[in-house]
């Protein structure tokens, strides 16, 4: 008997197994295609994260220019303090005040508004409970620069800052005491004005304090990392003078080469690439930002506001406001913070003879 002969097995495809072949067949089609497309490197632009430069959308209020914002680059590593790593950040488009606010502006808003400014008032109980608090500071007083009766050879590096002066009844009609006064200085920058007062004069105006970024953003006038507001040259190459800052030996002897021993009338040195003088020297601004140095680690890429709080400023305990431009004062072999990246700070009660502020406006109406 012989075993029959075994039949071929013939393949046979239920229609579930097509269905399946068929489902693999499109996924592997469909990744080979969006794969790369989920996880290909953008391509972008690194501008393309910040806001970019804008045109105004209204007329230029009254003494203010435009600055049209977008990404810059923040800070330097030239920095007196090393404070001020290079970052890039933006920040929108605003109006700024092409001059610092002079003493006739804030006459006016003085005879408007009755405000009495922070040097005019006694001190409050919470300053008289800082500790022994002589007597000159018991009364309305400012911090004027007097370096009159100090040691010719004094090593500004090695002293602690014994040329200011507290003086009882200076404060910016008296700009070096009681009997001084701003007759001849209406076109000067206005000094002696604490942040309090600078922020009452702009909410009077209608305007606020720019931002740190905003300011710096306006003092680099469309430079990139520039060491100067106007570029790279130093101050009196050639005879030309573009801030007023100090000449000579710090403190007691400024030959005034740039023209002015103090204050200068505003608008008297060359404007920057944005058209806005005095970004550099003259007197310092105010800027709304609480201050903190470590703040440039951790700022957000567009229109930075500056920290929550503050740190204590150097002489005190209490919190401390950016300033910005530095002043008259500023002395290549003692201060060089009238540069674009430099910064300063100081509580917000605290007034002097080289302090002062300008104005911004948002710039959408
Ligand atoms: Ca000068």
């Amino acid at each position: 008997m012989t075993r029959p002969m075994q039949r071929k097995a013939t393949p046979s495809y239920r229609p579930w197994m097509i269905a399946v072949a068929c489902l693999i067949l499109g996924l592997g089609i469909g990744l080979r295609f969006l794969l790369p497309l989920l996880f290909s490197k953008k391509t972008e632009p690194a501008d393309a994260f910040f806001i970019q430069p804008s045109t105004p959308v209204s007329p230029a209020p009254e003494g203010m220019v435009w600055i049209p914002g977008g990404p810059f680059w923040m800070g330097s590593d030239d920095d007196p303090e090393g404070i001020a790593p290079p970052h890039q950040v933006a920040v929108s488009g605003f109006w700024m005040d092409r001059t610092e606010v002079t003493n006739a502006q804030f006459a006016a808003f003085i005879r408007a508004s009755g405000y009495k400014t922070t040097a005019e008032l006694p001190p409050t109980d919470e300053e008289l409970a800082q500790g022994d608090v002589p007597p000159e500071r018991r009364v309305p007083f400012s911090v004027c620069f007097d370096p009159s009766g100090l040691p010719a050879g004094i090593d500004p590096n090695r002293s602690p800052p014994v040329w200011w002066k507290f003086i009882a009844g200076a404060d910016w009609q008296h700009p070096e005491g009681p009997l001084s006064n701003i007759k001849e200085r209406m076109n000067h920058p206005v000094v002696h004005i604490s942040w309090h007062d600078a922020v009452a004069y702009c909410e009077w105006a209608g305007r606020r304090l720019p931002t740190e970024a905003e300011w710096e953003f306006a003092a680099r006038g469309g430079l990139e990392k520039q060491e100067f507001c106007w570029g790279s040259q130093k101050q009196g190459t050639g005879g030309k003078w573009y801030a007023n800052s100090f000449q000579g030996k710090f403190p007691g002897q400024d030959s005034a080469a740039d023209g002015y021993r103090d204050t200068s009338p505003v608008g008297t040195y060359p404007p920057n690439g944005y058209g806005l003088h005095d970004m550099s020297g003259n007197v310092w601004e105010w800027c709304s930002d609480w201050y903190a140095g470590t703040y440039y680690h951790t700022s957000p890429k567009n229109n930075p506001k500056g920290p929550e709080s503050g740190v204590a400023g150097r002489d005190t305990n209490q919190q401390a406001k950016v300033r910005r431009g530095g002043s008259f004062l500023c002395a290549d072999e003692y201060c060089r913070r009238y540069l674009p990246a430099a910064r300063d700070h100081n509580p917000p009660n605290d007034a002097a003879s080289h302090a002062g502020f300008r104005c911004v406006k948002h710039g959408t109406p």
